[in-house]
């Protein structure tokens, strides 16, 4: 067994979780792993903390109608079926969860500096400037009580992606070996990310707020910023300084005027990433 092996019984006999990752699908290549589990949703009944993860996705998906992109048998491309009695506005706190479990296990298994840029990207530093490793897509469907009936995290990191296969993006990307000059294991990785989910998954289903942990690891903060917003339609991009975030994740963007604006979805770009 090599030591990327992320198989079925490679993984489950590593994973120290109680529910996330019970049960966990391998497939060796799907379109969108995260498409796939929400149509198990609409045929099945998987349970809370099904996790699915491929090597290779044809049509992986990011936010909006944007692809996300990966070589085979390089990354981690995953999603997890999360299934909390959560009030609506407690969606938020999931992205937040997702954000944090990666920056954790990142920072442990491949010992680098990690933060976060609003709302879902995971940024390592390389040669003086911060970029995108790995993306986090959050989707979820409410019952007819305005509850959160169950939410998919799909989950994306560039784990050892030669530097010359990274895609161009807007955000530059890069991966744990273009950062670290080594490979690093995807599997050790994989268990470290779902027993941080869970760890912090627990924690705000007893109630526990993540915001502060997450607020702390926002590189957003503090900075000039220029905002494309996804929740609002036909507005042109905000311009201001990114003061806070609320306590369910939305960002808070102080004009040039002086007025504050809450923005719960949108494209951040930092006019300085250094
Ligand atoms: C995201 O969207 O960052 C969410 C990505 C989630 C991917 C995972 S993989 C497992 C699961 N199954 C799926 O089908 N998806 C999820 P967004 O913020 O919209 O960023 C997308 C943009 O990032 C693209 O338009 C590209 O510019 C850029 N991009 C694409 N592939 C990338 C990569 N490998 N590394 C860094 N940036 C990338």
């Amino acid at each position: 067994m090599t030591e990327n092996e992320l198989s079925e019984t490679a993984v489950s006999t590593l994973l120290n979780t109680r529910r996330i990752g019970h049960p966990y699908h391998y497939r060796a290549s799907v379109p969108s792993t995260s498409a796939l589990l929400s149509q198990e949703l609409r045929t099945g009944a998987p349970p809370h903390g099904t996790v699915l993860l491929t090597d290779y996705q044809s049509q992986g998906r990011g936010r909006l109608d944007r692809r996300w992109e990966a070589p085979p048998g390089t990354s981690l491309l995953f999603s997890v079926l999360l299934r909390p009695d959560w009030e609506a506005e407690r969606a938020g706190w999931l992205m937040m969860l997702a954000g944090l479990a990666v920056a954790e296990a990142i920072e442990v298994v491949a010992a680098q500096p990690v933060v976060l840029k609003w709302p879902n990207d995971v940024l390592l530093r390389v040669e003086g400037t911060w970029r995108k490793t790995c993306g986090i897509l959050q989707e979820g469907e409410l019952d007819s009580n305005g509850r959160l009936r169950h939410a998919i995290l799909g989950i994306g990191i560039n784990v050892n992606v030669p530097s010359a296969q990274l895609p161009a993006a807007a955000m530059p990307a890069t991966s744990l070996l273009a950062a670290t000059g080594r490979p690093v294991s995807r599997r050790d990785l994989l268990v470290a990310v779902l027993a941080n989910l869970e760890t912090h998954y627990e924690a705000a289903d007893g109630g526990q707020s993540p915001r502060a942990a997450w607020r702390e690891r926002l590189i957003t903060l503090g900075r000039s910023v220029r905002v494309t917003r996804l929740d609002a339609a036909a507005e042109s991009p905000l311009e201001g300084v990114a003061e806070d975030v609320d306590e369910w994740g939305s960002l808070l963007v102080r004009d040039a005027v002086g007025r504050l604006h809450a923005v719960a979805a949108g494209d951040v770009t930092l006019r300085d990433a250094s």
